[in-house]
């Protein structure tokens, strides 16, 4: 028994040339992926989720309870895991019809969601050190495909993506490491692969864009780093229906080849393993920067 699931993709012949570029370079830059109504949306729910208004979020750095002031409350936080769990909007997101027709020809037609992150990173707030989002993540097939969505003009200032282009072609997972950089948050960092930061290449998207790019290529972005202001972002995680998904803490006395969490969204296509319906385990957190410590 297949499950299937009604998809409008938004399908775009101009988007038939990003395929190209993305398999050569790992990532594509989507213009316009959502619109400014969405975008508004997207940033009024990042203050109500911060508020706590929408549901609990675990870990938050500050008693929410507490902060009467939304903007002070909000600089306190760097990212809040799965939005897309409280939020609406967020969930409407997920499946952006635009961004559906990049995802469904560069991973296939049948694409589940696992994953949502809501950056909000205000002036000082660090960035996150150079890693592959498949070590996080890993899947079967080499599915995994982020949309990183700019909600605020992503600059260099105030923390955009950084990208090593074509590292993704390998398919090769680099070591990884515990750092202490003061730029980068708690995340561990990829090390001794074949490039240097002179071959990063920053990319500056305008609010309402996205970053399209493949979980195995080499990313990082750097601290915020203007006066004032937010660099919110929400980045979305995606792949193939086909692939397990051997994520999270494993339940015991399964077979490692049977691993497959199933806290998934399915966004376009029919879903393969229907027959084992769906869990809601994963709930919204913050993620913790070294300014609060990082076994937070
Ligand atoms: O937005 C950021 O600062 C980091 C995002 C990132 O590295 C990711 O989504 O994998």
């Amino acid at each position: 028994m297949t499950t299937q699931f009604a998809v409008t993709p938004h399908t775009d012949p101009r988007h038939e040339r990003l395929v190209d570029d993305y398999e050569r370079d790992g990532f594509v830059i989507l213009e316009d992926a959502i619109d400014a109504d969405l975008v508004a949306s997207l940033r009024r729910d990042a203050a109500r989720i911060c508020r706590g208004e929408l549901g609990e979020v675990d870990a938050a750095p500050v008693d929410v309870s507490a902060t009467a002031d939304t903007e002070e409350l909000m600089r306190q936080f760097l990212c809040i895991h799965y939005p897309h769990k409280i939020s609406e909007v967020a969930l409407e997101a997920l499946k952006a019809p635009r961004i559906l027709d990049v995802l469904t020809r560069v991973i296939g037609p049948n694409v589940k969601a696992m994953q949502s992150m809501l950056f909000i990173k205000s002036e000082g707030k660090p960035g996150q050190a150079w890693h592959q989002d498949e070590y996080f993540i890993p899947t079967r097939d080499r599915s995994l495909t982020a949309a990183w969505i700019a909600l605020d003009d992503a600059t260099i200032e105030n923390g955009c993506l950084w990208v090593l282009p074509g590292s993704h072609r390998r398919g090769v997972l680099y070591p990884d490491r515990e750092q202490n950089d003061p730029a980068f948050d708690c995340t561990i960092e990829a090390y001794d692969f074949p490039w240097d930061d002179a071959d990063a290449v920053p990319v500056e998207i305008p609010a309402g864009s996205a970053i399209i790019f493949n979980g195995y290529l080499l990313h990082r972005s750097l601290q915020n780093s203007g006066e004032h202001g937010y660099r919110r972002a929400l980045a979305n995680h995606y792949m193939s229906a086909e692939s397990l998904l051997p994520w999270q803490a494993m339940p015991e006395g399964v077979h490692v080849g049977k691993h497959d969490f199933r806290d998934i969204v399915m966004v376009a296509g029919e879903d393969p393993y229907g027959y084992k319906g769906t869990s809601d385990i994963a709930r919204p957190h913050s993620r913790p920067d070294k300014e609060g410590g990082c076994d937070r």
